[in-house]
């Protein structure tokens, strides 16, 4: 059976779309990143770039999703667009679009946004242009189309999906009102079948989290302290069902109580998306 090495990140999220549209029997490999995890060396040997997705499917591997996607829309036949030299060189150029742009800028931008130290203000405001800008032509390509490439649901949708679900975190909780098309077509593949089992479908050893972070007031940029937790003995798959008032209780523990002053602001990875709340002082 193919195996497949996952975690919920963007980039294997769009192969684990493929795999559960395509009905390909799959077996998944957690690889949990936290724990450093894509460093051994038996995936080292599989991934000479220490990152997933990987598939090993027989005797073949194949590493990047790109190439994944690729690879699994030949051998299958499916998600592909027509076969004359244009449709095929849309779904090249819109692949290596989102596989050299999209990702790339909005990888970087999180990190600027999320993690750097204070002060850098100008890779911040570099990588929040530059994805706001890949989002936009996204758009702009969408208000003609229903999909990407036309009216064909391909390999090239599931790759862009991968990195849609992540807008929020990436450029804002505000930056889907600039992008209607964009929002109208994520909605569309997000209410797909397959996307819903490709959200179960995440292994349940990775389990729930739910980060905190305080930052003093007027301070948008880096995080004081940030907090991260896996909610253990909640799978993944049990994850729709958790009630706002437990994923606040399990906000409440998390251990940056004494740090600063004003709202934890919280995040939950929910099947459905990153769901995104605050607690006061008092809570
Ligand atoms: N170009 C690669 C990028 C893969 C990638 O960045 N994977 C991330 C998860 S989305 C990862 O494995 N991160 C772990 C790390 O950087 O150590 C692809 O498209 O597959």
């Amino acid at each position: 059976m193919l195996k497949f090495y996952f975690n919920g990140s963007p980039n294997p999220a769009k192969v684990a779309l493929f795999l559960e549209e395509s009905e390909l029997p799959y077996q998944i490999i957690p690889v949990d990143a936290r724990k450093g995890e894509q460093f051994s060396e038996e995936f080292l040997a599989l991934n000479p770039n220490a990152k997933v997705p990987v598939i090993v499917d027989g005797d073949v591997r194949v590493f990047d999703s790109s190439a994944i996607l690729l690879y699994l829309a030949e051998k299958t036949g499916r998600f592909l667009p027509s076969a004359t030299p244009q449709a095929r060189a849309d779904l090249l150029s819109w692949l290596m679009f989102v596989a050299s742009g999209v990702g790339p800028y909005s990888g970087q931008a999180v990190h600027f946004k999320h993690f750097a130290p204070q002060g850098l203000d100008y890779a911040l405001d570099r990588y929040q242009y530059e994805a706001r800008r890949h989002y936009g032509i996204l758009d702009a390509q969408l208000s003609s189309r229903t999909y990407l490439l036309g009216e064909t649901y391909t390999i090239v949708d599931m790759a862009a999906w991968g990195w849609a679900r992540m807008i929020p975190f990436i450029v804002g909780d505000t930056a889907w009102n600039a992008w209607p098309n964009l929002r109208r077509w994520f909605d569309l593949i997000s209410a797909r079948p397959a996307a819903m089992a490709m959200r179960m479908a995440m292994p349940p050893s990775l389990g729930v989290g739910v980060g905190c972070e305080r930052r003093p007031p007027g301070r948008s940029i880096a995080p004081i302290k940030k907090a991260n937790r896996r909610i253990t003995g909640v799978k993944t798959t049990q994850a729709a069902a958790l009630s706002e008032k437990r994923i606040r209780y399990f906000a409440k523990l998390l251990p940056i109580e004494r740090l600063g002053v004003g709202r934890k602001r919280c995040w939950f990875n929910a099947p459905n998306g990153t769901k995104r709340f605050s607690l006061m002082p008092r809570d």
